[in-house]
């Protein structure tokens, strides 16, 4: 079985290639990515929650993982690299006129991404409509999604939760809740109250951890991968993942201003310096 130790080691080459993907492309979004490392790279490591084959992008029986906040794909284009999808070359493309490597995910130009995203607020309605095929289908896949404390300023994001409690969705939903959207702190810019209770009334199974743990997010991932493996009916689970924005790279860290702009060179050296790189 993969070790913690090992998964904290996944995560740390997935900042870095992160900081040299945005770096490189003089333009992109770090925050998000490097927030949600931890998050990553126990879903690419580790196979007791995430079901995939790099080899087979297209697998039926694979686990379907949806990111809905699309402006944070480097950290899945980094994780799905140092997982083996892709090479180091074909990902620092990143960004680049003609790259399958869009600085938003679209399936026309690379079909191994589950959706195409990067409008906020869809990627939940999308994992329900996915979650609920599941069922028809009588498979036992799992429909992962990934969202944003941002993204619970649009109305499509609530629509998709009444129906997936309606429809009892064997979807598990998992947020970057780092408190930070792109006009600055969430609390100034539009309040989001007391999540874990909002979803909670809403009737979803909710919980909230630390998204830097990486025992606890194998925890509140994996248990909630394994219930609904085992029966579809249990109905829409959540895990609201408190992050840090920018986590790892100091200057970074919860620093609004890292939601979308790219480390200038000087920056880009400290960044790497901070993630235990000489330059
Ligand atoms: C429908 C839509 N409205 C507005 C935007 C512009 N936008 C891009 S990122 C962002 C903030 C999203 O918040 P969050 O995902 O929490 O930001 P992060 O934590 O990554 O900084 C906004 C409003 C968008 N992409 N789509």
């Amino acid at each position: 079985m993969v070790s913690d130790q090992q998964i904290a080691e996944q995560a740390v080459k997935i900042r870095r290639l992160i900081v040299r993907m945005v770096h490189a492309a003089k333009c992109g979004h770090p925050g998000g990515p490097l927030g949600m490392a931890d998050i990553f790279a126990s879903l690419y490591f580790d196979p007791e929650i995430f079901r995939h084959n790099p080899k087979r992008t297209d697998w039926p029986d694979r686990d379907r993982l949806i990111l809905s906040n699309g402006h944070t794909c480097a950290v899945r284009y980094a994780a799905m690299c140092a997982s083996g999808y892709f090479t180091e070359k074909e990902v620092m493309t990143f960004r680049k006129l003609g790259s399958p490597f869009q600085g938003h995910p679209s399936t026309k130009f690379l079909p191994a991404m589950e959706n195409s995203s990067g409008s906020l607020g869809q990627g939940l309605s999308t994992a329900v409509g996915l979650a609920l095929g599941r069922r028809v289908q009588k498979k036992n896949y799992n429909v992962f999604v990934c969202i944003s404390d941002g993204e619970c300023g649009e109305g499509m994001t609530w629509e998709a939760a009444t129906a997936a409690v309606h429809h009892r969705a064997p979807v598990i939903a998992f947020m970057d809740y780092n408190g930070i959207q792109i006009d600055g702190f969430t609390r100034d810019v539009c309040d989001l109250g007391d999540l874990e209770k909002k979803f909670g009334s809403f009737g979803w199974q909710v919980e909230t951890r630390n998204g830097h743990s990486i025992p606890e997010i194998r925890e509140a991932l994996g248990s909630a991968a394994e219930r609904l493996r085992k029966n579809p009916n249990v109905g829409p689970q959540m895990v609201l993942f408190k992050t840090v924005l920018g986590k790892g790279v100091s200057y970074m860290e919860n620093v609004p201003g890292w939601h979308g702009k790219s480390p200038n060179d000087e920056e880009f050296k400290r960044a790497m310096r901070d993630l235990g790189v000489a330059v």
